[in-house]
């Protein structure tokens, strides 16, 4: 879970952005950025390590310094790891640590085979790290809204939200910032719920 400094009443979590190649998840961190200063608080520089096609090669990095909560200073870092199926070594190691995850699903009829694929992907990731989607706040996005071929989100929401228990789900166009803060505010706030509840249960 986060880490925790008490002599510095520091709070750092992890949020790792997963899905399939191209689907947007650059593109959040991105907007995350350019936005973030007047909405939430002060951030750091966003550290991008691309190829030249624009592609993450290994993942982008963006660290923001947020509110304080029960007096502690809270620090997001946000990750997006690469989608290409053979990066998965690099997925494992940005997997490690995680807080909450967002996956962002591509809406494109013909990208949801990719989004299931990448699912999966994520699940047996977890399991390697004795790790279980169930225990992790977590949220889904289903992005590029705006394009003619998206499917429906009652159809989306079954393939990938079809569990016992569902998740936050949230329709986005990345690249307009639409639907970016919500999936973040989100996150962040189950995460804040899962801090407080564990620190009330340590307290009793
Ligand atoms: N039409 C459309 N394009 C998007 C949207 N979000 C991202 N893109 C584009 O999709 C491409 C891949 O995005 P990127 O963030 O690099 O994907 P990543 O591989 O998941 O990091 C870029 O050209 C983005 O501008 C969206 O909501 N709608
Ligand atoms: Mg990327």
């Amino acid at each position: 879970m986060a880490i925790i400094n008490q002599a510095s009443k520091e709070l750092q979590v992890k949020i790792v952005y997963y899905g399939p190649a191209v689907c947007g998840k650059t593109t959040n961190l991105v907007q995350v950025h350019d936005h973030v200063q007047t909405a939430q608080g002060n951030k750091g520089k966003l550290v991008s390590l691309a190829t030249s096609s624009d592609r993450t090669l290994f993942f982008d990095f963006l660290p923001i310094e947020a509110m304080a909560i029960k007096g502690f200073k809270t620090k997001f870092q946000l990750y997006t790891v690469p989608g290409q199926v053979i990066y998965n070594t690099t997925r494992q190691l940005v997997l490690r640590g995680v807080d909450g995850i967002i996956f962002v699903a591509d809406s494109q009829y013909d990208k949801m085979e990719e989004n299931v694929k990448s699912f999966q992907n994520l699940e047996d990731n977890l399991k390697g790290l004795n790790l279980n989607l169930s225990d992790i706040p977590f949220v889904l996005q289903y992005n590029k809204r705006d394009l003619p071929n998206a499917a429906p989100v009652e159809f989306m929401e079954y393939l990938l939200n079809n569990r016992e228990e569902q998740v936050p789900s949230f329709t986005a166009c990345a690249h307009k910032c639409e639907g970016v803060f919500e999936t973040l505010n989100m996150i962040t706030r189950l995460l804040l719920q899962k801090f407080v509840a564990q620190s009330q249960r340590k307290a009793a």
